[in-house]
């Protein structure tokens, strides 16, 4: 693909390229990681990506803010961002017919140091939300190996210091991690894995690919290769039998262990509220490496983790949607809503088919709890259009599709013993379309051909 980010592979180019096209704002002021940075952090949201050039006890640089504006995303995918989606899905599709393998070398940017004395608080980890209930890695994309097939996964989890070399962390029950996991755990074996921090925007998209897109036994390495238009380098790791990405800032390898659970969080979810302090998955460092000049990544709670899934979630689902229903023409996460309202714009030709796409949507995407479909007239990625469809087009007595006791996530408040219950909202104009249905327009003219003032 063309690819800007071709060449961007790590996080030192990315901040050349954004200081270059002006998208880079450095504090330079010192920040204590203990809410401080976070803090500040939160008065950019959305804008430009933040450097915290200082941080208060440690060597290095916190880069945050990355994934939470759309418009700096579609810069480094050389795209404009209404096009981003459809650009990742066709990166995902490239992968799924020709995945390439790759290249593994001894070692790498990422390996540059070893520390020989594991101390993960000497880490720039920030606390972020005040209710937190520690020191969280945001933006870790971790890789395990199946224990049965030895089949790589790449996934994203939270995780939170407990100790100089220890931290526990969440595994979704659905995952592919807490699928090789239960297997691991059911031997009595830890599952080994590797925690890369500071990773190129292909790394970390691809271990949010949701399962529909990249089943289990398919190694989502490839979709970072596919994207960067290279076979990704990893580096074997230290003291595990799994590799690490060789151009991360940080690799922390360790073990999960089996049958201990110990407590973790309160943290501030992508679903604006606490996620509970419960006893979690229990990850022990065995090695600690970097580069000789690490930046370490931060994801903000917020905005910024609803892109890092959303955009790559609803990229991978939408080639699931569209297969089944070819009538579908895109797919998009309503703002503020990730991962739970899907909107689907579809040009209708078979009454009924609507509901297919409901479907196929629950199906593609396991967090969702609300589907809208639209027709094409709607703009999916305005609000605004998409509730005056739904006010205009649905009538609740016949076009709401009400789905009891399905799975629910676990993360959101309204889940009571796993369950919840989905709806699907047919906002789409029944067919043959009535003629009152017919959106109201001014006349579509050319502004350059008028002398105009005051503008
Ligand atoms: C910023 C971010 C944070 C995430 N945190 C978690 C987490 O703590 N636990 C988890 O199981 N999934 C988390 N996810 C979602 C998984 O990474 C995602 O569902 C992924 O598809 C799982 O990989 P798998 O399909 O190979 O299981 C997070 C995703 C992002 C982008
Ligand atoms: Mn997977």
């Amino acid at each position: 693909m063309d690819l800007d980010a071709r060449n961007l592979t790590d996080l030192q180019g990315y901040i050349s390229f954004l200081e270059e096209h002006n998208l880079l704002i450095r504090v330079k002021t010192e920040v204590d990681a203990h809410l401080e940075l976070a803090g500040v952090a939160k008065r950019f949201e959305g804008e430009k990506v933040v450097l915290f050039e200082k941080v208060k006890g440690c060597n290095y640089p916190v880069l945050i803010g990355l994934y939470w504006n759309l418009d700096i995303m579609a810069k480094v995918f050389n795209c404009g961002s209404d096009r981003l989606p459809f650009v990742l899905t066709e990166e995902i599709r490239a992968w799924q017919k020709n995945p390439v393998e790759p290249v593994i070398l001894e070692s790498g940017p990422a390996n540059e140091v070893i520390e020989t004395d594991i101390d993960l608080y000497e880490l720039p980890v920030p606390h972020h939300a005040t209710g937190d209930g520690g020191r969280y890695l945001t933006s870790s994309v971790v890789i395990a190996k199946d224990p049965d097939t030895g089949v790589r996964n790449l996934s994203v989890h939270r995780m939170m210091i407990t100790g100089k070399n220890r931290f526990t962390l969440l595994l979704e029950e659905l995952g592919h991690v807490m699928d090789y996991y239960k297997r691991a755990e059911a031997k009595g074996e830890p599952l080994e894995i590797t925690v890369n921090n500071g990773v190129d925007y292909p790394v970390l998209m691809a271990g949010a690919v949701p399962a529909s897109a990249a089943p289990l036994g398919s190694d989502e390495l490839g979709i970072v290769s596919q994207m960067r238009g290279v076979p990704v380098d990893l580096i074997k790791a230290q003291t595990v039998d799994v590799e690490a990405i060789a151009n991360a800032q940080f690799v922390i390898e360790g073990r999960i262990l089996p049958k201990i659970r110990e407590p973790e969080g309160p943290y501030a979810e992508v679903t604006g509220y606490y996620a509970d302090r419960d006893d979690r998955w229990v990850m022990e460092v065995t090695a600690l490496t970097r580069r000789e000049k690490p930046i370490f990544n931060s994801i903000l709670s917020g905005t910024e983790v609803g892109n890092a899934y959303g955009l790559i979630a609803g990229a991978g689902a939408f080639d699931k949607i569209h297969s089944l229903v070819p009538e579908v023409t895109a797919v998009h996460f309503a703002e503020g809503s990730v991962p739970y309202h899907l909107v689907v714009r579809m040009n209708k030709t078979h009454e009924g088919s609507q509901r297919n796409a409901i479907m196929a949507a629950f199906v593609s995407l396991a967090f969702v709890k609300t589907v809208t479909v639209v027709d094409e007239d709607v703009d999916i990625y305005n609000p605004t259009d998409v509730d005056w469809a739904v006010q205009t087009r649905c009538c609740y007595e016949s076009d709401l599709l009400v789905i009891p006791n399905a799975i629910g996530h676990r993360l959101n408040p309204m889940v009571e013993d796993d369950k919840w219950t989905r709806l699907g909202i047919d906002a789409t104009v029944p067919l043959p379309r009535p003629e009152i249905f017919t959106r109201a327009a001014m006349e579509d003219v050319d502004l350059s051909a008028y002398e105009i003032t005051g503008q």
